[in-house]
């Protein structure tokens, strides 16, 4: 369903176009550290959002506001399938408010809390949409980084949308800043160097062996053990469960310690584990 009365026409014009009275506000289906989610209906439209409220207050606190500006500048400028889409924005007196795309599916790590892990339809496919999605944003100059389940949504129709930009920047050339969490990140993220493109095709090898085994390949009760399992690539697959030899080649391929020699995403796309098993039409039944 298209959302034909918030489409960007003109991304100057949404301040004076939108107001919190145009949308009726229903549950809440997140919090973080600076506002409120909550799915809310555009009232005259009839169409379904999610609704991020942010208070100006915490932002002034935090110092926050050039990187949310850099954020909505990214995020609203992106289009495609299975990226979470911004809509819109506006702000009044005291708040910033985000008209998000709502996933009416489920979060992908709770799915994969349920299923304990996945099949190799269900990963080749969500690998498969994420690699489309990253490929897009390379295209366009972002590097995600920030790339684990927490931040993956299922739509109504099991498509997985990226839904989480806030260390997402807009490279030109190398970055040294260190961020997130460390059982994703590529072995030149946790040592702070220079680091590219490449260090999402490393997050989709991490992701890869997650979805199939359950947990992240260099999880350990301490950080540091977890460092040193990443610097040294120390790759170990399980017996159980049974996972086919194309996964674990595309997993190794992916989880190479010479950024340059990793997968690209094209040929992701074309490795023997996705043409055999994902769904060229990205959609897999989450309502289990
Ligand atoms: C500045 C901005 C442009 C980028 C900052 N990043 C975000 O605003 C990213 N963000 C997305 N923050 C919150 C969300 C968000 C969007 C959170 C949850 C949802 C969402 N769309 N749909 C959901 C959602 N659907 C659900 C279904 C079941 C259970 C929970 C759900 N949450």
């Amino acid at each position: 369903m298209a959302a034909p009365s918030l489409s960007q026409e003109g991304r100057e014009n949404q301040r004076e176009e939108w107001s919190l009275e145009d949308f009726e506000i229903g549950k809440l289906i997140g919090a973080g550290k600076f506002g409120k989610v909550y799915l809310a209906r555009e009232k005259e439209s009839g169409f379904i959002v999610a609704l991020k409220i942010i208070f100006k207050e915490k932002l002034d606190k935090y110092q926050y506001h050039n990187h949310l500006r850099r954020e909505i500048e990214i995020q609203g400028s992106l289009e495609h399938p299975n990226v979470l889409r911004l809509y819109a924005w506006f702000h009044d007196e005291t708040r910033i408010c985000l008209v998000l795309e709502y996933a009416a599916g489920r979060e992908l790590y709770k799915l994969l809390q349920d299923l304990k892990c996945f099949s190799e339809k269900r990963a080749s496919t969500y690998i498969a949409s994420l690699t489309k999605a990253l490929a897009y944003l390379h295209e366009k100059q972002v590097i995600h980084r920030d790339i684990k389940p927490e931040n993956l949504l299922l739509d109504s129709e099991g498509r997985l949308k990226i839904a989480d930009f806030g260390w997402a920047v807009q490279s030109s050339a190398k970055r040294h800043t260190m961020c997130g969490t460390i059982d994703y990140l590529a072995p030149e993220m946790v040592e702070k160097k220079a680091h590219d493109y490449a260090v999402d095709n490393w997050t989709l090898g991490v992701l890869c062996y997650e979805f199939l085994y359950g947990v992240p390949p260099f999880e350990e009760e301490d950080q540091g053990n977890t460092f040193r399992r990443i610097m040294k690539v120390d790759l170990k697959f399980p017996a159980t469960p049974y996972i086919s030899t194309e996964a674990k080649d595309l997993i190794s391929k992916l989880l190479v310690k010479d950024s340059s020699q990793r997968l690209s995403l094209q040929k992701i796309l074309e490795h023997p584990w996705i043409l055999k098993h994902a769904d060229p039409s990205g959609s897999c039944n989450a309502m289990v």
